[in-house]
């Protein structure tokens, strides 16, 4: 941000479930914002005012800051005084983080770059990814004056500043969450905190860029924890005859305890895969944080055995499985638990098995050819005798008990706490699990 009193350009690379809020949320702080996508198809639909993803709100934002001329896409980066970088950073087979996008992304800005440009990093990213793309955009530009790499004023700013928002509340936590903003110096820092201030109201914290790094893996991996805590007593509880439900609400009660829901096991992109970034660059020190991972994943292999079992005890009843997306109100089922037990019934028993996901038009491809169906809600309470609640959507959560009463049910969400115990059946299958 080389100027002052005027608003920057902005552009943000990769356009996302976070990168395109956010361009649309700078967008709406009056900075011309370019965003920039690899998808030709993402490009197109940006700039017809359309979105290509669901969020709340996002598409009459999306509309209004194209229509104003505040927001444009493009497949190629452009000179801009701000780049917010926003891409993938997934895990290879072994867990290992893959920072390619990242890096890719810097060599596609590197060439743009002049003096007093910022970068600023919000990718997920392993501990020292922000100077592994600051020591990249130094080779690919020998004539700028890096970060942390020459001991006078440096031409560019480089920092990392992690998103934290919740799917389903993205454009109210991009202005209102506390923001940690870790520079490669503190030079850096206090660029960077000068533009996330023409948008965010929650306070921003300055740090380096390596405690930013950690911070935000930390975040997830601290939930990841904890659900698994929840996770690991629906099983005991399971194990046990009890119901897990009544015994976190009675434990909750105690003033310093606060005991998370258990579910079907932990998705998303975010919870699921973060805390391997800090397994990896610490193997040896990590018992619990890996342990937390295999007791999530082992949940969902806890409800496919149990749904497996309830299916089979009721060989003439239709089946509904409640739910495919990763968590509740949202159409994201990337890595989703609820996606996997439902396809690994359908597998099984094929046409005994409906789907009711009301943010999915059509089933996912690994449905093909089982047999399974997607049925509305209404359909699924007509016909369904076994009803499976695998996502705790609302549209799901306010069917009154008078219509499900006489169903069995195995409420993997908890939403239905009045389900009484079918006669004939073990009472634990109405608990949670
Ligand atoms: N889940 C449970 N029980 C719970 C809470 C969650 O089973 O009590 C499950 C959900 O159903 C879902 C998964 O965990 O399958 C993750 O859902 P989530 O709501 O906990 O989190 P995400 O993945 O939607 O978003 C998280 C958030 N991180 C934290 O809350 C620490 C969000 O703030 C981050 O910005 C996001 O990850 C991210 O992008 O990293």
């Amino acid at each position: 941000m080389s100027r002052t009193g005027s608003l920057p350009e902005v552009s943000v690379i990769g356009l996302g479930y976070i990168g395109l809020p956010t361009a649309a949320i700078i967008a709406r702080s009056g900075c011309r914002v370019l965003g920039v996508d690899v998808s030709q198809k993402v490009v197109d639909t940006i700039n017809r005012g359309e979105i290509h993803i669901e969020e709340v709100d996002l598409d009459g934002l999306v509309q209004g800051v194209v229509s104003r001329g505040l927001l444009s896409a493009s497949t190629q980066v452009q000179s801009a005084d701000v780049f917010v970088i926003a891409v993938p950073t997934p895990f290879g087979p072994d867990h290992e983080p893959d920072i390619s996008y990242v890096l890719a992304a810097g060599k596609a800005v590197a060439p743009v770059l002049k003096q007093g440009d910022v970068v600023i990093l919000e990718s997920t990213s392993p501990v020292g990814t922000t100077e592994a793309l600051r020591d990249m955009i130094a080779e690919a530009r020998p004539d700028l004056k890096c970060p942390g790499r020459t001991s006078e004023t440096p031409d560019i700013s480089i920092a990392y500043c992690p998103e934290r928002v919740l799917p389903g509340h993205i454009l109210k936590e991009l202005i209102e969450n506390d923001r940690s903003i870790g520079g490669i110096t503190p030079r850096c820092a206090r660029k960077a905190l000068a533009f996330y201030k023409l948008f965010v109201r929650g306070t921003c914290v300055v740090t380096d860029s390596r405690s930013a790094e950690m911070t935000k893996l930390v975040e997830n991996a601290y939930r990841d924890v904890n659900i698994a805590f929840a996770n690991e007593l629906s099983i005991v509880a399971d194990r046990m005859g009890l119901d897990v439900w009544e015994v976190i609400r009675l434990a909750n009660r105690h003033p310093r305890v606060n005991i998370l829901t258990p579910g079907p096991g932990v998705g998303g992109h975010c919870i699921a895969v973060d805390p391997w970034f800090i397994v990896h660059g610490a193997p040896e020190e990590t018992p619990l944080i890996r342990t937390a991972r295999g007791v999530n994943d082992g949940k969902m292999h806890h409800v496919v055995a149990r749904a497996d079992a309830l299916v089979a005890a009721h060989p003439n009843a239709k089946v509904a499985c409640l739910g495919l997306a990763f968590k509740a109100n949202i159409d994201d089922f990337r890595e989703s638990p609820a996606r996997f037990v439902a396809s690994r019934l359908a597998r099984k028993f094929g046409e005994r098995i409906h789907i009711v996901e009301p943010h999915a038009a059509e089933l996912p491809i690994e449905f093909t050819d089982t047999g399974a169906t997607l049925i509305d809600i209404d359909t699924a309470l007509e016909d369904c005798q076994v009803l499976i609640v695998l996502v705790d959507h609302d549209l799901f959560r306010v069917v009154p008990l008078a219509e499900r009463a006489s169903k069995v049910v195995y409420d993997t969400r908890g939403i239905w706490p009045d389900q009484p115990v079918v006669s004939g059946n073990a009472p634990d299958l109405r608990l949670a699990s």
